[in-house]
């Protein structure tokens, strides 16, 4: 009764049940135990590396990198792929491409009306100023949408997360104009790589790889009616532009740096000298359903 063969074991790991319990939970971990459990016996798992895994998933977990190892592992642009596949098969691919959020977005940025400067003085690096419209797939300006815009710092490093930055520094809130307008200031930001001395690192020194993104900004826009949009844009001209350990940048996100000499217009953004220009359409297909038009980042789309 208590002996079980490897198979046995399985089964009786994936069957017993007293109550219905939630079928899709069940399905899916069925799935992933039977998978772990064949990937064992085919690899031959000894018990040290099998406490040594659980070791480094417990540290992953303890140090909040759950999401950055998501993300170097490739899974957040599968399941961009698989959205992107999903919106071709319905004929309802259109609009900005997705980009990965990441797991660096926290909710809850000061909020402007059609514009805002993003930074504080004093400056660092090349002025930018990014500016556009939020339109819909006929072409039509998104007035009201809500552009969340983060980047990182010139260390490479994202406040909330870096406890040598203020609350929201560099995150903000955009409420587009009657013309779906936004604009706002900033500097070009530089690229983003993993903390050194971390179970991340750790894994990836381990599988020889690099854990660097290039320079990019991320967004959520956010409009009724619309399909809330997550994306980012890229900085031309950074090394890892085609080499990023989040495989995360895309064709058409790549921005132009336009340089301009001439701020005038640009008072309001405190823009006194030549600058980085920036000009970006976010382009929102229609939501098909409440919950596509769901002003909501990742977690707060699934906090219980
Ligand atoms: C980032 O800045 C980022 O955007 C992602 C996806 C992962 C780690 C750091
Ligand atoms: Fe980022």
């Amino acid at each position: 009764m208590a002996e079980f063969t490897q198979e046995q074991l399985l089964e009786l790991v994936n069957t017993s049940q007293v109550a219905a319990g939630n079928p899709r939970v069940r399905q899916v971990a069925q799935r992933v135990v039977s998978d772990l459990f064949r990937a064992i016996d085919d690899l031959d798992v000894s018990p040290d590396e099998f406490w040594a895994g659980v070791n480094w998933l417990a540290r992953l977990g303890a140090s909040g990198q759950m999401g950055l190892i998501t993300a170097g592992l490739g899974f957040d642009r599968l399941l961009d792929i698989r959205e992107d596949e999903a919106d071709a098969k319905a004929g309802r691919a259109a609009g900005t491409p997705r980009a990965i959020e990441g797991p660096l977005y926290i909710a809850g940025a000061p909020l402007s009306e059609r514009e805002v400067r993003v930074d504080e003085a004093p400056q660092r690096g090349e002025v930018l100023v990014m500016e556009g419209r939020v339109l819909d797939t006929d072409g039509r300006p998104v007035a009201g949408a809500l552009v969340d815009v983060w980047h990182a710092n010139e260390k490479g490093r994202y406040s909330h997360f870096d406890p040598d930055q203020k609350d929201f520094a560099l995150r903000r809130k955009i409420r587009t104009g009657a013309d779906g307008s936004y604009r706002f200031r900033s500097f070009v930001p530089p690229g983003y790589a993993i903390p050194p001395n971390s179970p991340t690192s750790e894994l990836f020194s381990a599988l020889g790889r690099h854990g660097n993104r290039p320079a990019h900004i991320h967004f959520l826009v956010a409009a009724e009616g619309q399909r809330t949009l997550t994306t980012q844009v890229n900085i031309p001209g950074d090394t890892f532009l085609d080499d990023d350990f989040a495989f995360a940048t895309r064709d058409g996100l790549v921005v132009t740096l336009e340089p301009n000499t001439a701020p005038a217009g640009y008072e309001s953004l405190d823009v006194r000298e030549p600058f980085t220009r920036v000009r970006f359409d976010f382009v929102m297909q229609k939501a098909s359903s409440d919950d596509e038009a769901r002003p909501a980042a990742r977690m707060e789309r699934v906090a219980a």
